[in-house]
């Protein structure tokens, strides 16, 4: 059976893309099984190039094809933060006592968009996935899908599911919280659904 090592350390990332690569009749092996792998720097300036460096890593360590997922919110009232930097976004406030770190971005979007009306809170996931086989010399030579999903920043967090910003994040078609769906309610809309979808497709034709 063919590998994929999916090269990301978020386990929501992983909880939404390991079924979908495994219909694919793929043995889908989490960072986990590779300890020698640290963090691996992302100091790429977009999605894309992120996606690229995070699986081209993981591929030439392990000698396996990877893939791996950049994605982050674009807050049009933030023109467009907090972007690529989305994971790293609330660093410079304190923990709150038994506060997680995606609880604290929470709290700061919140905070940053508290005088923002209703209208002006239109945002946007987005997502860059990237499989890439060792020795992949360039991203030209990767695959790169793109994804995206539209939505709202909501005033208060909603829900309980899901991971990150799903709390504030509002899907006007549905009328309700990205952390109020189910999984499959959240990949048929969100930016890695329609992502996955894409390199899905596109792995049928390239590993016949
Ligand atoms: P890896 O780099 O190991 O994959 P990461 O969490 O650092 O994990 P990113 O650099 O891509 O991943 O940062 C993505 C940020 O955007 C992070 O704060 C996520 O919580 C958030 N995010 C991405 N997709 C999301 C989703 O579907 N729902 C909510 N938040 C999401």
């Amino acid at each position: 059976m063919r590998q994929i090592v999916l090269a990301t350390k978020n386990e929501g990332k992983i909880r939404e893309l390991a079924e979908p690569l495994q219909v694919l009749g793929i043995e889908v092996l989490g960072l986990g099984s590779f300890p020698e792998i640290g963090d691996i720097e992302e100091n790429g300036t977009t999605f894309a190039e992120n996606a690229f460096i995070k699986a081209k890593a993981v591929a030439d360590i392990t000698g396996l094809a990877a893939v791996s997922d950049d994605s982050g919110l674009e807050v049009d009232a933030l023109s467009g933060r907090p972007g690529v930097y989305s994971a790293r976004y609330a660093n410079d406030m304190p923990l709150l006592d038994g506060e997680t770190k995606d609880e604290r971005n929470n709290r700061k979007l919140l905070m940053e968009l508290k005088s923002v009306p209703q209208e002006k809170r239109k945002a946007r996931f987005v997502c860059s996935m990237a499989y890439v086989e060792p020795g992949c010399p360039s991203a030209d030579k990767a695959l790169i899908v793109h994804g995206t999903w539209e939505g709202r920043i909501l005033e208060e967090p909603r829900g309980t599911d899901g991971f990150g910003y799903d709390p504030v994040f509002f899907d006007d078609a549905l009328g309700i919280s990205a952390a109020e769906m189910t999984r499959e309610q959240k990949m048929e809309r969100s930016h890695r659904g329609h992502a996955v979808r894409q390199l899905l497709d596109k792995l049928v034709v390239l590993l016949k």
